[in-house]
């Protein structure tokens, strides 16, 4: 596993283009603002229950996400705000989710772990752990069905692949050849305990073989390398060749959950992960392709302002009406 503070420069046919990277950091530098500000709105109690952040994993999410057309499918974690966003949804009404304003993409009732934006292909986040595999699965299988040629992806943690459902999902998957692509982002932690003590294998990606389909990891960290990977097993997947299992190896600055301060992780480790974070690796990237300092700084102004203008929005709007709790209800 490379794990330097650098990124791929030399370019692979179907890399993004220089103006596509510019994308994807001012996309990664969103996803990143958008956190802080979350976190800011937690600590001023304006979020209700709990929320998950995903600070230094938005080279999963944005990466694997560019890889998909309009009309795939993607399901996600509580963990998931990034990889919504990364999907294409508007920062005000994701912004306005989590505040649980009517504006949100569910009109304020699900709240940060229940984000979904159809519109997107974002068919929902989930808090049970290893639930929604089944989902994309099942996804995978009704474009099968429909004969829509549409890829599934699904996120999910590493201390999921110990979940019973994984493996069923991951078997029927395996045994239809369904086009799915499964991305395990593997932050060295389920909850606050460390991947080596509740999983006895060392590389994740290995366990693909029991299901037959290939198994990858990859530097979780270098947005080009997961959109290499990924656009790779969505290709295989929409051939009918089909699912990958890719394992992105990252790390999450902030502690499990809302307040944790994350005291169980050793002493130098965030620091040295730091230096691995993904966002100034792709703008370093940037400049050694030539790109120029300005454009770069463009990406970050505009990503700022559009966090800025977002949350705003979402804050000024107002909480879903009482009678709107019998809408979109099955009974
Ligand atoms: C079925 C189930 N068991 C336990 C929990 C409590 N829980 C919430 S998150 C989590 C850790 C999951 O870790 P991982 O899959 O690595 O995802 P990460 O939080 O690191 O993104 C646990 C055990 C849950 N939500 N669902
Ligand atoms: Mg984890």
């Amino acid at each position: 596993m490379r794990l330097d503070t650098t990124s791929s420069s030399a370019v692979v046919e179907g890399d993004p283009t220089d103006d596509e990277l510019l994308g994807m950091l001012r996309r990664m530098i969103e996803i990143r603002g958008f956190e802080d500000e979350i976190q800011r709105a937690f600590t001023k109690n304006l979020v209700r229950g709990s929320t998950h952040l995903c600070n230094g994993q938005e080279a999963c999410a944005v990466g694997a996400c560019s890889a998909l057309r309009p009309g795939d499918s993607m399901v996600c974690t509580y963990r998931g705000h990034g990889a919504v966003l990364a999907m294409g949804a508007s920062l005000e009404r994701t912004f306005a989710e989590i505040l649980g304003r009517e504006t949100g993409l569910c009109r304020g009732k699900g709240g940060s772990m229940h984000l979904t934006d159809v519109e997107v292909g974002a068919y929902g986040s989930f808090a049970i752990v290893g639930a929604h595999l089944p989902i994309a699965t099942g996804l995978a299988l009704a474009a099968r069905l429909d004969r829509t040629e549409a890829v599934s992806l699904c996120f999910f943690g590493d201390g999921s692949t110990n979940i019973g459902a994984v493996h069923e999902a991951l078997n029927l998957a395996g045994i239809w050849r369904l086009p799915v692509v499964f991305f395990c982002e593997n932050n060295l932690y389920g909850e606050y305990s460390p991947l080596p003590s509740t999983t006895p294998v060392e590389q994740l990606a290995d366990r693909a073989a029991g299901y037959g389909m290939p198994g990858v990891r990859v530097d979780g960290n270098d947005v080009v390398a997961v959109r290499r990977v990924v656009a790779e097993a969505v290709a295989r997947a929409r051939a009918g060749e089909g699912p990958t299992f890719v394992e992105g190896l990252t790390y999450r600055h902030r502690g499990h959950s809302r307040t944790d301060p994350a005291k169980y992780r050793p002493a130098g480790e965030l620091e040295r992960w730091l230096e691995h974070d993904p966002i100034p690796r792709l703008e370093a990237l940037l400049a050694e392709r030539g790109v120029a300092a300005a454009a770069i700084a463009q990406a970050r102004a505009d990503a700022e302002s559009a966090v800025a203008e977002g949350y705003a929005a979402a804050l000024a709007a107002s909480a879903p009406a009482v009678e709107l709790i019998h809408e979109d209800v099955y009974a």
